[in-house]
């Protein structure tokens, strides 16, 4: 199963808003097939694993990642490749919690092979995270808040100094992260004082170029900035407010960016998953990811901590959060850990989405 997971996270950029999924077949302990979905509306990893094996997988078990399908969606169900290449045994790790595809588990038990779900359902769930928030609720997008802070959870140094807190290595892995979200988010004041691109310049090109959205209740944004000026070539998207001078919503739509005007961060988060977006990742500024994360509208925190010190009067990375009692704090849980140079890459989910069989 965690070579199942491996193969499904090859996907990453190229298969939203359908899930990873990657699938291994088994006869006795050789591996005789491996597959997994590489593009958007191709083939899922179940068929191209039994491709693979050929007639090593009669009698053989099939490993994968995510309940077999058994609808007729872009491609045939799943559960027919699998019955017909004669699969003895499934082992899934977590349920579909899809509504056309679901029930695959009970169809091939009907047909009498031996299915298991349940293996690594925790790994499971967090590598599809987005998929399966996204068919538990419509409220809003899966939300992902990225950020770098020293060893004492600063965030910039007292003078505001906030762009070289991580190395190298990290700075890449974003890049690796973006690709694989529908929409890169970040604060007014963050796009003005940095200036960013919020682009995709990895190993992976998203099937898709995420959209950029700008926090931006006072659309302070202008033409100078280049999430403005490169609005026509990538979108940006700016969730200003109805306070926000008409003039400058009306500048900012003729340069090509399109202008919500949310009550509340909840209402542009509403906003944005009415426009077709299932994941976004914040990533700063402070202030925003704070906000969001004082309204629990954080499902995941990508945490990048670097080995510095920046000590009293630098900027704390979650100024405001209200205090806890130790027994009474919530948890969050740890569903990667990872070096990336010096830095420290841990990622956290505020909670597992956990379908149902
Ligand atoms: C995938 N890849 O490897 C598996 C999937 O849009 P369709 O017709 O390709 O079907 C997508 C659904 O199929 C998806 O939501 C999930 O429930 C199920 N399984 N999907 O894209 C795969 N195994
Ligand atoms: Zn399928």
């Amino acid at each position: 199963m965690e070579r199942a997971l491996d193969l499904a996270r090859r996907g990453w950029g190229r298969v939203a808003p359908n899930p990873l999924v990657g699938a291994v077949v088994l006869a006795g302990d050789a591996v005789v097939g491996e597959g997994y979905h590489a593009e958007y509306g191709g083939p899922h990893a179940e068929v191209v694993a039994l491709q693979g094996a050929r007639e090593r997988a009669r009698g053989a078990t099939l490993v994968v990642n995510l309940e077999p399908c058994t609808h007729h969606g872009k491609t045939p169900p799943c559960t027919d490749a699998i019955l017909e290449a004669g699969v003895a045994r499934v082992v899934a790790a977590i349920p579909d919690p899809d509504p056309q595809a679901r029930g695959g588990a009970a169809l091939l038990r009907a047909r009498s092979v031996a299915v298991s779900v349940g293996l690594l359902a925790e790994a499971g769930a967090a590598l599809n995270a987005p998929f399966l928030f996204a068919r538990e609720q419509e409220e809003r997008p899966f939300v992902a808040l990225k950020l770098a802070t020293s060893i004492d959870g600063r965030i910039a140094d007292a003078a505001g100094s906030s762009q070289w807190v991580s190395g190298e290595a990290a700075r890449e892995h974003v890049h690796w992260l973006r690709a694989g979200f529908d929409a890169i988010a970040v604060g007014g004041t963050t796009a003005l004082r940095d200036n960013p691109q919020l682009t995709v310049r990895g190993p992976v090109t998203p099937r898709r170029p995420p959209v950029r959205v700008v926090f931006d209740r006072r659309a302070m944004l202008n033409l100078g900035v280049q999430l403005v000026s490169t609005a026509r070539e990538v979108p940006t998207w700016v969730m200003s407010s109805l306070d926000a001078p008409p003039s400058s919503v009306t500048q900012l739509e003729r340069s090509g960016v399109r202008v919500f005007r949310p009550t509340t961060l909840r209402d542009g988060l509403r906003m944005l998953r009415e426009a077709a977006i299932q994941s976004v990742l914040c990533e700063g500024g402070g202030a925003l990811g704070a906000r969001l994360l004082a309204d629990g509208l954080v499902d995941r925190l990508y945490w990048v901590q670097a080995p510095v010190w920046l000590g009293e009067g630098a900027v704390p990375a979650f100024p405001g959060v209200p205090p806890h009692p130790l027994a009474a704090a919530p948890r969050w849980t740890p569903v990667e850990r990872r070096a990336l140079g010096s830095d420290t890459l841990l990622v956290l989910d505020r909670r597992l989405c956990l379908p149902e069989s």
